[in-house]
């Protein structure tokens, strides 16, 4: 039998830096507040939760890097909404920030979730922001959450 480890979702004592995107506020609010009550949910606390508002999520990543490079949180959240309607340079941000994200991740020694919604319409962004299909930031929130302690099950 093989051994597993797995993470624990307990938000007791973290720190968790969130950044978030101004542009399209009002659906970014929502994945804030999801990302809030998710790590309330599992033990977090409200006061130990920090959101940076950037303007848009081509500024995500660098904050993101900022932040992990403070050495003050046990997590960042990554939350935003780039929604194809009418914007020709839709690919480039999106594309930018998930790449960018996926960048600062790889090499950070605390968790980098992301939970920036990709849509084609800003239907689909509502959906995924609290109403017909979940809530993205609780679940880039809980993903963090869970990471911390798998990353913690590594430490020498
Ligand atoms: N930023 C977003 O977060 N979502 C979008 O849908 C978006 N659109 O459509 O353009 C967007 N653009 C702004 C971009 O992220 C930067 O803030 C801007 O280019 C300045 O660097």
């Amino acid at each position: 039998m093989a051994n597993e480890i797995r993470g624990t979702l307990s938000a007791g004592g973290l720190k968790v830096a969130v950044v978030a995107s101004r542009f399209n506020q009002l659906i970014v609010d929502s994945l804030v507040r999801g990302a809030s009550e998710a790590i309330v949910q599992v033990g977090g606390s409200a006061d130990h939760v920090t959101v940076y508002w950037v303007p848009g999520a081509f500024e995500v990543p660098q904050m993101a890097q900022r932040l992990v490079d403070t050495g003050r949180y046990d997590a960042v959240v990554c939350l935003g909404a780039v929604i194809r309607g009418a914007t020709p340079h839709f690919d480039y941000v999106a594309g930018a920030c998930a790449n960018g994200v996926a960048r600062v991740a790889q090499v950070a020694a605390i968790p980098v979730s992301f939970g920036v919604l990709t849509t084609e319409t800003i239907e689909q962004a509502l959906e995924r922001a609290g109403t017909k299909a979940g809530n993205k930031g609780y679940d880039a929130a809980m993903a963090a959450i869970e990471m911390v302690s798998l990353l913690r099950a590594t430490d020498k």
